[in-house]
């Protein structure tokens, strides 16, 4: 069987941002400001299953809460058995490190980690829900590859620790049970898993998990909101979003421009960590309670695209944060009926001042005849 990777994706030269913060399209066009006036997040946890992070990037500092390295379990197991016989500390240290050391050493963890909850600062970029808690489970190795059980578990001891969103932008060709049956209990706990849907392109069917319909899976969408040549298609593809040419943090303090469904997965799972937190604080018409509830959200509001209604190109459409949480145009309230009030009857100024002529108008010619009347 083959491994699991995070999904094939392609890297730009890293870059220095500008002075100050760069706010991306995906932030500004998205009208994902607007939303951080009610909400950025704030509480929602949201896990990672990538290649790790580098958590004190500084435009992470504070977003990642949590860490765990799955991928280094078999380097734990030896260690351990080592220690367990030997006794020796430097065994143990090497045990207690394969598991704690979740640093991210390829670039792809971090760049996805960013687009999620980069901090909302003078500095560098911002994620979609800056305020989100990240939980970061390092499934996939240095060299992007990892297995179908370090992802199983993964899953199970994301849920475990009571994530409100799993963000996985990684991908494989087969139908493994481990895996699907993790992704059955994420379901039945209402926890969405939003997945990549993959970039080989004109592929007609969805890689592994993006494939099950439990998940959530995403295209890549451009800048004009025009489909990625890149992004899969398939009877499952649910949604799309913004990722092509997406500026985000990699390892060593530095940014990074990379394009792929890798990069619409986590933008996405942003979105619904928005939706989850504005919710619990606002509450809603409608509940965002299980993983339905979250997909009909996004699909009663997203943006048709290609053929009309749902299709393989690009699903429901494009995630349209403004339609799905920015307040919805206050109802014009009805005119109140006017009611006479018995007390005061209605006495029309024009009537009044009519009567007002009159009355001088009487005055007057009483005046009058009195001067004639004098005068003769
Ligand atoms: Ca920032
Ligand atoms: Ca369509």
């Amino acid at each position: 069987m083959e491994r699991m990777r995070h999904i094939k994706f392609i890297r730009h030269k890293p870059i220095i941002p500008q002075a100050g913060q760069t706010l991306g399209y995906q932030i500004s066009k998205h009208n994902i400001p607007e939303v951080w006036k009610k909400t950025q997040g704030e509480g929602v946890k949201v896990a990672i299953l990538d290649t790790g992070c580098q958590a004190k990037h500084a435009d992470l500092r504070g977003s990642v809460k949590f860490g765990l390295n799955i991928s280094g379990f078999a380097e734990y197991k030896k260690w351990d058995d080592l220690y367990r016989r030997t006794g020796n500390a430097d065994h143990k240290r090497k045990r207690d490190r394969a598991k704690s050391d979740y640093m991210d050493r390829d670039g792809h963890g971090t760049h996805v980690s960013g687009i999620l909850s980069a901090n909302n600062n003078a500095l560098g970029i911002v994620g979609v829900a800056p305020e989100a808690q990240i939980y970061v489970y390092k499934v996939l190795g240095d060299d992007g590859y990892g297995s179908y059980e370090d992802v199983a578990l993964g899953i199970h001891k994301a849920l475990s620790k009571g994530v409100d969103v799993i963000s996985m932008s990684l991908g494989g060709d087969d139908n493994h049970s481990g895996v699907y049956k993790a992704i059955q209990a994420a379901y039945v706990a209402h926890v969405p898993v939003v997945c990549a849907a993959g970039n080989e392109g004109n592929r007609a069917v969805l890689g592994y998990p993006a494939q099950y319909a439990e998940t959530i899976s995403i295209g890549a969408l451009d800048m004009e909101n025009i489909r990625a040549v890149f992004s899969n298609m398939g009877q499952n593809l649910d949604f799309m979003a913004p990722g092509v040419d997406i500026l985000s943090t990699v390892p060593s303090n530095r940014y990074a421009v990379y394009s792929g469904t890798s990069m619409s997965t986590p933008w996405a799972a942003g979105v619904i960590a928005l939706m989850i937190a504005k919710h619990r604080k606002y509450g809603g018409r409608t509940p965002v309670r299980t993983v339905e509830d979250v997909r009909e959200h996004l699909s009663k509001t997203a943006v048709d695209l290609d053929a009309a209604g749902k299709d393989k190109k690009t699903g429901y459409g494009l995630i349209d944060v403004r339609a799905l949480l920015a307040d919805p145009k206050p109802k014009p309230e009805p005119k109140p009926e006017p009611t006479p009030d018995p007390r005061t009857p209605y006495d029309p100024p024009i009537e009044g001042i009519v009567k007002r002529l009159e009355r001088i108008e009487e005055r007057l010619t009483k005046l009058e005849n009195k001067q004639s009347g004098d005068a003769v």
